[in-house]
């Protein structure tokens, strides 16, 4: 089947109702019409601007406002003989697919059955029970089920499922009503959000991953290679080893450990103490371990690496957060000398994810702060949100990816930024970014340069063919809905890609279940997704 190819991108599943309203046109600029799909009514004629040359996505692009169409509805766009996707004007045009994506962790859920009752045609059995070995102890095996697993492969890693946990608890701890929808979970008792018993079958499984003996946490629990792509996860059974303990690991385990200690401690003040002691002693393993080298994959380990040389930016995330948790001043004094080293602090990867340190403490109502280190951080800050707004005005595309952006998880690195700019409107006396970062949604939902909607299962023109195991191996034609797609990788970093090098980055792109370096899903992919949505 050939798709024909659109010139006129739109958001697929449509604008919020007050909000401004843009399509943009590849190619060939002029005249349109905003026609209404339920009843072919034209509702509104305009006209795009001017020609705008976009090298990123290589391609000469128009815009054509439609900010005043406001009525609740379906509608397309129309251009002499060419059509867009239809796509609503509602008030809530998000709220279908802000449950979706966290179902999304439900669906990667490891270690218990995905009942058809919750799962659909999506069910499997239970997996990856083995107990893990540790690498490089062959007796000492332990009992390490549960967790969700990073992607379309089957592993679990603690940094990334960090990252994952952070993005969401923000995301409830500012917005608490974008919670209020029960998806449903197995656990969903009316009373605990489901948001947090999702987030709590991760923690579960990160406590572990604690060395009993010492504090640590291991970096990563996973066969020695991947399975084959079509593998589902009840079948892969090779054993299971636990990489060797990481301080990245071990600093991100006890950052969130101390937020989720926050988190649960009016719901279940024993769980949150449990939280908190698993912090504290991860605290005390980073003391005695001041300067160990950054993780690498042992030999005979080929899955993901997820290496970082630096743990500076962990270990400040993690001083961040028991402070805002205990008010203790031990870790203030040590956030504050990691403050006064230079790394990324306004960054929310997986590699640099100094800012969450840098959220922390500036969301820090509960203890005193050092002034001036508190309104330097803030500064820098909105200057962040300032760099990545005027980066949007000048993209054709409305985003603020520059090129070094377009790299494996682009979409990541566009869901962060829109972060960045939903937190900085928070943080800000008086600048308000969210419309530059509903650009940013409008991007992943269909208005780039794909025509595609990068969340399947999701608009007109979904991701269908992710690099997902289960989606690839069970035997229903959908893939798992609710996944954000990794996105452009100019880079193009698989086979199945290698043709694409050369074209503009935003093209470097593939609907194409071997793509994983362009098509994957991961968790960490869909929590600050999960985050923009709620803030927006
Ligand atoms: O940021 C640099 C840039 O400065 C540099 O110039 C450029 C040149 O290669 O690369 C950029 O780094 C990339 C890095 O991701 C950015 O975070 C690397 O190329 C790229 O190889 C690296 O990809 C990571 C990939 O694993 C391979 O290690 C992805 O971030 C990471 O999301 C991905 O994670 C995998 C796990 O290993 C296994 N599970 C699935 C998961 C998703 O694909
Ligand atoms: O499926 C793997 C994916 O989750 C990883 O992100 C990716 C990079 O580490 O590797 C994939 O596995 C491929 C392996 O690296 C090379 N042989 C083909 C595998 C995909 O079937
Ligand atoms: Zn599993």
């Amino acid at each position: 089947m050939t798709t024909e190819v659109r010139n006129i991108t739109v958001n697929q599943l449509g604008y919020l109702k007050e909000a401004n309203k843009v399509a943009i046109f590849t190619e060939v600029g002029g005249k349109f019409e905003v026609i209404n799909n339920e009843n072919g009514i034209i509702v509104f004629e305009g006209e795009t601007g001017e020609p705008i040359n976009d090298e990123l996505s290589g391609k000469t692009v128009y815009y054509g406002d439609f900010s005043v169409v406001t009525e609740e509805g379906t509608y397309y766009i129309r251009q002499s003989h060419s059509t867009s996707a239809s796509f609503k004007i509602a008030a809530q045009p998000y709220d279908e697919l802000h449950t979706s994506l966290l179902k999304g962790l439900y669906f990667l859920r490891c270690g218990m059955d995905l009942e058809e009752k919750y799962a659909g045609p999506w069910k499997h059995g239970k997996c990856h029970l083995k107990e893990a070995i540790v690498y490089g102890e062959e007796d000492h095996r332990i009992e390490t089920s549960g967790g969700w697993h990073d992607a379309g492969d089957y592993g679990k890693y603690i940094v990334p499922g960090a990252k994952t946990l952070a993005d969401l608890f923000l995301a409830y701890e500012l917005y608490p009503d974008a919670f209020k929808t029960v998806i449903p979970l197995p656990e969903t008792d009316h009373q605990v959000p489901d948001v947090l018993h999702e987030c709590r079958y991760e923690l579960e499984w990160m406590l572990k991953m604690q060395d009993e003996r010492t504090g640590g946490v291991f970096h990563k629990l996973t066969t020695l290679e991947f399975p084959e792509l079509d593998v589902m996860p009840e079948d892969d059974l090779a054993d299971l080893y636990l990489s060797p303990i990481s301080a990245t690991a071990t600093a991100t385990f006890c950052a969130v450990m101390a937020m989720a200690s926050r988190i649960y401690e009016k719901l279940d003040g024993q769980f949150s103490e449990v939280c908190l002691k698993a912090a504290v002693y991860a605290w005390e393993w980073l003391q005695k371990n001041p300067d160990i080298p950054g993780f690498k994959n042992p030999p005979s380990i080929k899955t993901g690496e997820y290496g970082d040389a630096t743990d500076t930016d962990e270990r400040y995330w993690a001083a961040a957060e028991l402070y805002r948790t205990t008010g203790e001043k031990v870790y203030h004094d040590a956030f504050q000398s990691f403050a006064r080293m230079e790394f990324p602090k306004y960054s929310f990867g997986w590699v640099d994810n100094g800012g969450y340190g840098t959220v922390s403490y500036l969301l820090n109502r509960e203890h005193d702060v050092d002034d001036a280190l508190y309104n330097d951080l803030n500064s820098g800050f909105l200057k962040e949100a300032e760099r990545l707004a005027s980066q949007s005005k000048r993209d054709g595309y409305k985003i603020s990816l520059d090129e070094s952006g377009y790299i494996w998880g682009s979409n990541m690195v566009l869901m962060n930024n829109a972060m960045i700019l939903v937190l900085a409107t928070h943080f800000s006396e008086k600048e308000d970014w969210s419309s530059i970062a509903l650009d940013h949604v409008h991007y992943l939902l269909g208005r780039n340069v794909m025509d595609i909607c990068y969340v399947t299962g999701f608009g007109d023109r979904p991701v269908r063919n992710p690099h997902h195991r289960p989606s690839v191996g069970d035997n229903v034609e959908e893939p798992v809905p609710g996944y954000v797609s990794g996105g452009p990788n100019k880079h193009v970093q698989d086979e199945a890609v290698q043709h694409l090098k050369g074209q503009p980055p935003a093209q470097c792109f593939r609907d194409h279940i071997d793509s994983y370096s362009t098509n994957e899903i991961t968790i960490y992919w869909n929590s600050p997704a999960i985050f923009v949505l709620s803030g927006t």
